[in-house]
């Protein structure tokens, strides 16, 4: 997966090197790093899982791929664990050539000599980037034509695509969210508090393999779950309001991102139920138009619609608007967020939404999100009875030939099948 990457990279770049950087370790606090995560762009060319390395591509007759890593340090590899000799490098990452770190500075001018324009991703802002940055300068203080280009985009329209490889790793991912999540929902109770669950989940993720999460898991309770990005995970369930959960396991680099939103007792209230089944509909309608020849936009103004429709209907919205440009404001302060984004490598995958203008036509093998949602913080001027209501539903949607397929699609999503579950409960 990683040479084929590599190869299309190649060809993409056309005649211009890359210097693509990847990630050091940061320190948590004193002596101690944050377990330490490949920059995404640099794993998918590379599959090299390790800090302080830089790949250089040379494109041309002679291309050539070169890895600088570090090279079997005894003393570290007591310390720290694994690493590599030259041969074992060569040999387990296919590089053609393979140099100490060390050498870089010294080695790269000459690898990018007379070379106008190059890539480089110099936006991470690490102890390489600076320093290829003090080259550069140097460099074009003999010869000012030297230009550096940020590959982003190169990669974005490569990612936007996932091949069968990168769609296993997802599902398998998506596989182990779905057990996890459903464990959680089985074993929850009121007065349990959010990080117990949140252990319970990231707990049952590592059993099924999965060695990290994709992002820090959303377990909130309550009103919690207006605060879109809620990760405290500190506060006690209560009987009678409802849990929102937005988790994704990651399995070999790639992450899932799923959201349920369930009755911690088990049974929706009236009004809790009213506002789930407007989400609900929403989402499905935006499922619906998840096919091949529609755009993310396309996916998005059926939420929209749905929710406008939905609001309308129990009179949080009173005004008739026919353009979805105008639903869209009158609906915002309640579903401020987009329906969708891609999903990999990075939770909010980076790829194409859009090139010269237009939006990007959805294509068999793009993996998606769709997931509205409604949040009724204690603020808004609405029924009482809607306040600290916080509902999000989120799958992980494959586009396939004839349409798409609904990956996280065993986890319950209706009202009956989750009271149905949380019924089954021991
Ligand atoms: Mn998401």
């Amino acid at each position: 997966m990683f040479k084929k990457n590599r190869q299309q990279f190649f060809k993409l770049i056309k005649k211009q090197p890359a210097i693509i950087i990847g990630g050091m370790p940061i320190i948590r606090n004193g002596d101690v790093h944050y377990q330490f995560r490949q920059i995404s762009n640099f794993y998918y060319l590379t599959g090299f899982d390790f800090p302080n390395a830089i790949a250089v591509f040379i494109p041309g007759k002679n291309k050539k791929y070169i890895l600088f890593a570090e090279i079997n340090d005894e003393k570290k590899t007591l310390w720290e664990g694994q690493s590599y000799n030259l041969k074992e490098l060569l040999q387990k990452y296919e590089a053609d050539v393979v140099y100490d770190i060390k050498d870089f500075a010294e080695k790269i001018s000459s690898l990018v000599k007379n070379n106008k324009a190059i890539f480089a991703n110099l936006e991470i802002n690490n102890q390489h980037s600076e320093q290829f940055r003090k080259i550069i300068l140097k460099k074009k203080s003999h010869d000012k034509k030297v230009k550096v280009d940020n590959p982003i985009q190169i990669f974005a329209q490569m990612r936007t695509y996932k091949s069968e490889k990168e769609i296993e790793l997802l599902k398998k991912a998506i596989k182990i969210t779905n057990q996890a999540l459903l464990k959680v929902i089985k074993k929850m109770k009121a007065g349990m508090y959010e990080y117990q669950l949140q252990g319970i989940f990231e707990g049952k993720c590592s059993e099924l393999q999965s060695s990290r999460q994709g992002f820090p898991p959303i377990i909130a309770a309550g009103k919690n779950a207006c605060t879109l990005h809620y990760t405290k995970n500190q506060s006690q369930l209560k009987n009678g309001d409802l849990i929102l959960f937005d988790v994704g396991a990651e399995f070999g680099y790639y992450s899932a991102d799923i959201s349920r939103t369930i009755p911690i007792n088990g049974k929706f209230s009236s009004a809790q139920a009213t506002i789930y089944q407007i989400v609900l509909d929403a989402q499905n309608s935006g499922i619906k138009k998840a096919i091949p020849g529609n755009t993310l936009g396309d996916v998005h103004s059926a939420a929209i619609d749905k929710i406008y429709q939905g609001l309308k209907k129990i009179g949080i919205i009173q005004k008739k608007e026919t353009l979805i440009e105008n639903k869209y404001k009158l609906i915002a302060p309640f579903f401020p967020h987009a329906t969708s984004h891609w999903l990999g490598l990075d939770v909010h995958d980076l790829g194409l939404y859009s090139k010269d203008k237009q939006l990007t036509k959805l294509t068999p093998g793009m993996v998606i999100t769709v997931e509205p949602g409604l949040y009724f913080s204690n603020k808004l001027r609405i029924p009482k009875k809607y306040q600290g209501i916080g509902v999000r539903i989120e799958d992980d949607i494959l586009i396939t030939k004839t349409g798409n397929n609904n990956l996280s699609k065993r986890l319950p999503r209706t009202i009956k099948e989750i009271e149905k579950v949380l019924a089954q409960k021991s």
